[in-house]
């Protein structure tokens, strides 16, 4: 069991803490226990999401999120299960698991915490960097157009696929309680501020 809120070490203005008030919120207004879920998460910068909500957590590898809580769902299903990644982890290095889950649609509610670049290893571009945008990687602006998350959730077989954005909080709230009621994998792509490499 983890919990705490008391040491939180994401920069000021980082739209990972909105994010996890949210599920904080979702998980208590739908009357959902701490000894009644999980948090699996992997590594980036919002991978500490899951020591910041109580309950159950597991940190996993990276890209491997989906794999550890697919296990967890099969193993014990009266739980409900929350993945959380960031873009990169989720649609580069974990791709394949991430269109296999919309497929397979376990109950999983699967969290990504975008904020379009790898932050943790300070601002290079991933697969949702906008074009033009200029990062470490691609200080004249990005060439390689950003893919549509939600379109491709849907097209490999999600029926829930929604985008949101972390200053909207209450609405970010909603669709996020929505995604962990749909009996079904689920996505919520959440848009977010990172202020130290998010500069576009
Ligand atoms: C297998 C492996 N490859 C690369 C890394 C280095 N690495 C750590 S975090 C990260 C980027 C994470 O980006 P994202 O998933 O978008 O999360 P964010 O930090 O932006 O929240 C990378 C490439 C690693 N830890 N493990
Ligand atoms: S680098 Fe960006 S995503 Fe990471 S903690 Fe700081 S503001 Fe948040
Ligand atoms: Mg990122």
């Amino acid at each position: 069991m983890r919990s705490g809120l008391n040491n939180i070490q994401w920069c000021p203005g980082c739209g990972d803490t909105l994010i996890i008030w949210a599920i904080k919120k979702a998980f208590e207004e739908l009357g959902i226990e701490s000894h009644n879920r999980v948090v699996v998460s992997w590594v980036g910068c919002s991978w500490k999401a899951s020591q910041y909500i109580d309950g159950y957590a597991a940190e996993t590898l990276h890209g491997r999120t989906l794999p550890f809580a697919t296990w967890v769902k099969m193993i014990s299903p009266e739980l409900t299960v929350m993945a959380v990644w960031g873009d990169w982890d989720g649609f580069g290095i974990g791709m394949g698991h991430f269109i296999h889950a919309c497929r397979r649609d376990l109950d999983i509610t699967y969290i990504v915490f975008d904020n379009e670049n790898y932050a943790l290893t300070t601002g290079q571009a991933s697969p949702t960097t906008p074009i033009w945008a200029k990062t470490k990687t691609t200080p004249e602006g990005n060439i390689i157009a950003p893919f549509d998350p939600v379109a491709l959730a849907k097209e490999a077989g999600c029926k829930f696929a929604k985008y949101a954005d972390s200053v909207k909080f209450a609405e970010l709230k909603e669709i996020i309680k929505e995604a962990i009621q749909h009996k079904g994998f689920s996505l919520v792509d959440v848009h977010q501020a990172c202020p130290s490499f998010k500069r576009w």
